[in-house]
């Protein structure tokens, strides 16, 4: 037997994955629900709620408290985890956590304490702002124009100055709390966060999660130091240099060993991006096969051959854990808009399924929608805008098979329409996330794009993802071969377009690609 554990810090959740690599068999899968599980940081969804819709922050307490959380969950299930032969890991995206004592510096966790009393006087910041805050447009202008605009900020890092990525992040808070700024010796990303608790010592940022940071020169893999310089004074000095993500950065640190059972000196390797390691996860590490990840955000991404750069700025250029480069896009209307539709039409998911199957058809009579419930990065819609073209019944949300057809329609088309720069038409596309369960949602997906939907029978792909990166690190085994242990044709359900539905897209496809060209 060869266990390797595989953590993710997403949004909402922190999920371990303990995989065997030597059967292909998942031995464990838990997770720790920040809302439901730990209420007592007032985060429902894993943020704090504010007054303002264009700020949203979370408590890295609460990331902390899922640690001790989880593992004390995984103890109660009876598994050892003195078996486990290396751990990764991911987290949610372009997240910063801002340290006054970096964690190399603390004293070794101990065992009397738990973590989050330990980590607590570490903290210069008491919140981290996430992927989801969209209040720095001010500071993304400053950024672009000091290294000659757009254009150049694409060359240089693979993607436009962001609102969510973290260089305007830590811009905005230099400039409102400048004190603060001052005081913070180190800013990490969730990722390279979680792995330092995990070593208690100070992980470096990898070059998956790095390059979400509009920091990252995309040439080098280096920090730019032009773009160090334009986002805040004495940046430099506040990040540790970016590593490889296969990098073997330390040891489990002698708390998890003594209070959870891992064996001493089980290595940990770098953590990564939730998207960049889902590539792995998704087996999706050469071109080829794109990956559409379906949850609270939805994304589509693929390993790239070179990496090419979104003319429009929309799409972004990440590290591929397994080498080179991957494109990912973005799109904050994912399961937010799926669900405000499904809740103004008062159908159950299976409801909604059975719709998508048999009660509506492709090109859904013309009817349209822009589904845009919050604002929205693909494209920019800062306020949101949800606008409904089509019959009257469908225009008062009555003509349910239809309004939910057409918000999973456009997101779709826009995922078609936003990811045209990468240059590939791919064959197949694997589906991740919640909704990828849904049937109904997979036929449209394989209409839209005329590809074949495959689904992997393993859903946390990125703590897949993670399990797989340690067990390669570990192992040497090349990564198909590691990956084609977990997935047997048979566990790879398969969609594919229907016959005469190539056609039934042009007219609403243009009319959508003209709405969106708007924005
Ligand atoms: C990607 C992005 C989101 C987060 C969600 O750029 O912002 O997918 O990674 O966890």
């Amino acid at each position: 037997m060869a266990f390797f554990l595989g953590l993710d810090s997403s949004t909402q959740s922190l999920s371990a994955l303990v995989v065997d690599t030597a059967s292909g068999q998942v031995a464990l899968d838990l997770s720790v629900n920040f809302g439901q599980e730990l209420p007592e940081y007032d985060s429902p969804t894993g943020f704090l709620s504010s007054a303002d819709p264009k700020l949203k922050h979370a408590n890295p307490l609460l990331w902390v408290a899922a640690i001790d959380r989880l593992f004390e969950k995984i103890s109660a299930t009876g598994f050892d985890l003195a078996q486990v032969r290396g751990v990764s890991g991911a987290g949610q995206q372009h997240g910063t956590v801002y340290l006054g004592t970096p964690i190399s510096e603390a004293a070794p966790w101990s065992g009397s304490q738990s973590l989050v009393e330990q980590v607590r006087p570490l903290l210069s910041r008491a919140t981290a702002p996430i992927w989801m805050d969209s209040s720095t447009s001010r500071e993304c202008r400053e950024i672009a124009d000091a290294v000659g605009g757009d254009s150049s900020m694409v060359t240089l890092t693979g993607s436009r100055a962001i609102e969510r990525f973290s260089g305007p992040q830590i811009r905005k808070f230099w400039r409102e709390e400048p004190a603060v700024y001052e005081k913070t010796r180190e800013i990490t990303l969730v990722s390279a966060f979680i792995a330092s608790i995990l070593c208690g010592a100070s992980v470096p940022i990898d070059h998956g999660d790095g390059a979400g940071m509009n920091l990252l020169e995309l040439r080098t893999g280096a920090w730019s130091e032009q773009l160090l310089a334009a986002t805040a004074p004495g940046l430099g000095q506040k990040l540790r240099a970016p590593i490889p993500s296969q990098t073997h950065v330390g040891e489990v640190a002698q708390y998890f060993v003594d209070k959870y059972g891992f064996g001493a000196g089980t290595p940990v390797f770098a953590f990564t991006g939730d998207n960049p390691s889902s590539l792995v996860g998704m087996g999706a590490t050469e071109p080829g096969t794109a990956v559409i990840s379906l949850g609270t955000s939805d994304t589509v991404f693929a390993a790239m051959r070179e990496p090419r750069t979104d003319p429009k700025g929309y799409g972004h250029v990440f590290g591929n854990p397994a080498g080179g480069f991957m494109s990912l896009i973005c799109f904050a209307n994912g399961s937010l808009a799926r669900e405000a539709v499904r809740e103004k039409i008062g159908f159950s998911w299976p409801a909604v399924e059975h719709a998508l199957l048999t009660q509506s058809e492709p090109g859904n009579r013309g009817n349209l929608m822009l589904p845009f419930f919050v604002p929205e990065m693909t494209p920019k819609v800062s306020e949101p805008h949800v606008e409904l073209e089509g019959g009257a019944e469908f225009l008062a949300y009555r003509d349910a098979p239809a309004n939910a057809r057409a918000v999973v329609e456009a997101q779709a088309l826009s995922m078609q329409e936003h990811s045209r720069w990468i240059g590939e038409r791919p064959s197949i596309i694997r589906v991740t996330g919640g909704a990828a369960k849904n049937r109904g949602i997979r036929q449209i997906l394989a209409d839209v794009f005329q590809a074949e939907i495959r689904s992997l029978t393993v859903a946390n792909s990125s703590g897949l993802g993670g399990a797989l990166r340690a067990a390669q690190a570990v192992s040497g085994v090349p990564w198909a071969e590691l990956y084609a242990r977990f997935v047997s044709p048979a566990g790879a359900e398969s969609v594919q377009p229907g016959a005469s539905t190539a056609s039934a897209y042009e007219s609403l496809r243009s009319r959508l690609v003209d709405k969106l060209s708007q924005f």
